[in-house]
């Protein structure tokens, strides 16, 4: 045998894009891990990332796209058939119920390579439909919500190199590559305190971070906002504020001091169950800082007050004068996307929701975060002029992943056409009337486009450097397979049915300009896929022939920037009073969230290491350490409900039961099951929660306390109770 020849590629089994090595032994992989010569990843990665390979050699994958029959079976389809059919399908459907019934929702997997959600948006525009959903309005909505209300800094925050003190809010980052903490997160945090920054961590549960916190809030689910209020009240009457700042740049200090002012240390303790003097030393060490980050995830996104959340994050970055100023560096001006302008200014705020498309369901709308995914399935069930008969799923898996499960499924049955581009036999493919056979990863080309654009999202998201990586495909296709890449599927789809696509560039940020500078594909324009990414990178600050050659991922020589004083006449200013979030402070001030009686434990959502969502269950080295998905319980909590490890418990809400294994936890706060979504499947169909998981979805009703603007319900802090129903 040959020494094996070494390659490197861009993981793309999660967003974070780690720099991995190949060993590549006859053409075919047989080792991938972390490339500790990258100068961002510097080795980093983790198991999913280093079976990435296996995934595509993985007896599951599909290796030709299928067809369902009448009885509910399906036979394969050659690619050729399969688009003839389905736009003959979209055809007749638009013709009868015109564009709006056919709808388009990017999953996870529909972004990790952006050439797929740019041309199926496209699609769908050509069409003439509005109906773009994607899982932001079911992940962690508040983040783009709370930055219209509260108007975006454009300068952002300084590296992390500056910062005294992190706070992390209802998020793992060292686990979930979450932002917060950069790649490579844990050994990020660990040189962060060896230079002395200090954490706070707010989260229930004792998580990898926590451990590694100055202070732990292990706040009652759901009950973060008293918590930060007190901070921000602390930080007002103590006079840690930079005034300076806040009177120069914001608007409604007045306001947001009035509204937090309830809020003592110990009104908060007492609502979110933890000590005072914890809120003080909290508010002691964010207080005292000069530099410094926040950073929020999920679970404050998921329990019901993710908007207010994410708004006084922002609030308490601009109260202490955190943000990036005049003068100083921007180490990143760019590589594949142009950032934003290097100003110490804010636009302003800006409205965040009523935006455009209205749904036909509770009052909801195109918001800040895109349109509310969570009334899909009622768009789905509700008949009437409009409704959705039609619906693409790229690289998503709705049956498992939206909330209100019951019904999702329903949905899902309901339509006349249902599409999803999946490797897999999905649980959502098994319902579909087509399932794409896409090609994988590293049979694929693209760059690492996605975490440079979620740099935008906050504090230790995207690369601090000029960093940049490109992957061309290392291996083939299976032999004898017939697949292609998803934006062939949706361009040949145009082209079957006369329709021009125009392709916006991803390196430009704002909407308007990037469709201003899209590239039309005429029907039956041949297209690579270098073509393809030329387009998608037009007017990147790096251009797409220098890209190309960053195989091993490399930190471009780019000229550092310096944030320029906001110009004369410049009229924007962050809000900090923004009247609907101090509205909705003083009803929670005045105690309005109600007790869900009789359902005295809360389900909390969590991230396992090993597994990604709903993505390859099966591989068994995911599941070295748990099987499925456990309900991870306090022994306190299973001692008085008679439990014992592995065994059975039934948890109810007021939508559904579920039925998960118990795994003892010290780490979960008491009065907590913390549970990882996406497991189990649809419902009838499991139903043994050892080997399916279970499904923390179908406890969730979507028209039940959600959102008034992205629609999110409650999918963390869910109200359940608990009974004991087995033993192994
Ligand atoms: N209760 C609760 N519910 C939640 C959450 C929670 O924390 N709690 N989290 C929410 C969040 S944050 C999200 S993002 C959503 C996730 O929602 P989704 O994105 O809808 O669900 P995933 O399980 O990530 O689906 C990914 C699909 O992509 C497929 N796939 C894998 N590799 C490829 C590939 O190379 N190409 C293509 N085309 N497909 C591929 C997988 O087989 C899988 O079916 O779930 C949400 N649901
Ligand atoms: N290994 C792995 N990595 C992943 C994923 C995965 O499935 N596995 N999924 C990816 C996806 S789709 C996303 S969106 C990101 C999400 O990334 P994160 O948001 O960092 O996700 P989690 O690790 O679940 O962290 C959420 C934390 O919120 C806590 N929590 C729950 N409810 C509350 C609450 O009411 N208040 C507070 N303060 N905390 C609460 C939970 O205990 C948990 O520790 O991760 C991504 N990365
Ligand atoms: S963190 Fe994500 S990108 Fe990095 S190795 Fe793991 S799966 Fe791959
Ligand atoms: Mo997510």
């Amino acid at each position: 045998m040959s020494e094996p020849e070494r390659r490197t590629t861009i993981c793309r089994a999660c967003h974070a894009q780690c720099s991995l090595v190949v060993e590549m032994a006859e053409g075919r992989p047989v080792k991938l891990y972390g490339d500790k010569d990258n100068p961002v990843y510097a080795g980093f990665s983790c198991i999913k990332g280093r079976e990435l390979a296996a995934y595509h050699a993985s007896p599951s994958r599909l290796l030709a796209s299928r067809r369902r029959r009448a009885d509910g079976g399906f036979d394969d389809i050659s690619s050729a058939a399969m688009m003839d059919a389905i736009a003959e399908k979209v055809r007749r459907l638009v013709a009868e119920y015109g564009p709006r019934s056919v709808a388009l929702y990017i999953g996870t997997h529909g972004y990790n390579n952006f050439a797929s959600s740019a041309f199926a948006n496209a699609f769908l525009t050509a069409l003439g439909s509005p109906m773009k959903f994607t899982s932001v309005t079911i992940d962690q909505p508040g983040k783009a919500m709370s930055l219209m209300l509260h108007g975006p800094w454009l300068a952002g925050v300084p590296a992390m190199e500056h910062w005294d003190v992190l706070t992390l809010v209802g998020t793992n980052p060292i686990v979930s590559m979450n932002g917060g903490l950069g790649m490579n997160p844990a050994r990020r945090l660990h040189q962060a305190r060896q230079r002395g920054m200090k954490l706070v961590v707010i989260d229930p549960r004792r998580t990898d971070c926590a451990e590694l916190a100055d202070i732990h809030l292990a706040v009652k689910p759901g009950e973060d906002v008293p918590v930060l209020a007190a901070i921000a009240r602390e930080i007002v009457r103590s006079n840690r504020c930079d005034r300076l700042f806040v009177e120069a740049e914001a608007d409604g200090f007045e306001a947001l001091r009035a509204a937090v002012d309830p809020f003592t240390p110990e009104v908060a303790a007492a609502l979110a169950g933890v000590d005072a003097d914890d809120i003080r030393a909290a508010a002691r060490l964010i207080g005292e800082a000069k530099r410094g980050a926040f950073s929020a995830g999920t679970g404050v996104n998921m329990s019901g007050r993710g908007n207010l959340v994410e708004y006084l994050l922002k609030t308490l970055t601009t109260l202490k004068g955190f943000w990036r100023r005049a003068g100083e560096e921007i180490a990143n001006p760019g590589v594949l996307i142009n950032p934003f302008p290097a100003l110490a200014a804010s636009p302003g705020p800006s409205k965040a929701w009523d935006l455009g498309e209205r749904l036909r369901v509770r009052g909801l709308a195109q918001c800040a975060a895109g349109l509310p995914t969570a009334g899909l399935a009622e768009e789905i069930l509700l008949p009437g002029e409009g409704q959705v008969k039609a619906l693409f799923v790229l690289g998503g898996n709705p049956v498992l992943a939206w909330p209100d499960q019951i019904r999702t499924v329903e949905a899902m049955k309901a339509l006349d056409l249902l599409v999803t581009f999946d490797p897999h036999m999905s649980a959502t493919a098994k319902l579909a009337h087509f399932v794409v056979a896409p090609k994988m990863p590293l049979e694929v080309c693209s760059p690492t486009a996605l975490n440079e654009m979620i740099g935008n999202f906050g504090p230790g998201w995207g690369y601090e450097q000029p960093y940049a990586q490109w992957s061309e495909p290392l291996i083939a296709p299976p032999p004898g397979s017939d697949m292609l890449e998803e934006w062939q599927v949706f361009h040949g789809l145009a082209e079957r049915l006369g329709l021009t696509l125009a392709i916006p560039s991803s390196a430009i940020l704002d909407p308007k300009a990037a469709a201003a500078a899209a590239c039309d594909v005429a029907p039956g324009a041949p297209l690579s896929p270098h073509d393809v990414w030329r387009m998608l990178l037009k007017g990147s600050p790096v251009p797409f022939d220098e890209v190309v050659t960053a195989e091993d991922g490399r930190i471009f020589d780019r000229p550092k920037v310096v944030v320029q004083p906001r110009p004369p006449g410049w009229a924007g200013r962050l809000d900090i009073g923004a009247p609907e979030m101090i509205d909705e402070l003083a009803s929670i001030a005045a105690g309005g969230d109600g007790a869900a009686d009789g359902y005295p434990y809360r389900v909390i959502s969590r991230r396992m290491r090993d597994v990604l969502n709903s993505c390859w269950h099966e591989n068994d080295k995911l599941k070295r350490q748990f099987a499925t998905n456990p309900a991870f319980m306090n022994p306190a909590d299973m001692a008085a409900l008679g439990l014992g490890a592995g065994d059975i418990v039934e948890i109810e809400s007021v939508r559904a039961a579920i039925r998960g294994v118990v795994e003892p936890a010290p780490d979960v706060r008491p009065g907590c099951v913390a549970m990882t979504h996406a497991w189990g499947a649809a419902p009838g169909e499991d139903d043994d929660p050892r080997i399916a998981g279970a499904n923390t979805g179908r406890l969730t009703a979507v028209d039940r306390d959600f959102d008034r603007w992205s629609g999110i319900p409650r999918m963390s802090a869910i109200p359940v109770r608990l009974r004991r129903i087995g033993s192994v």
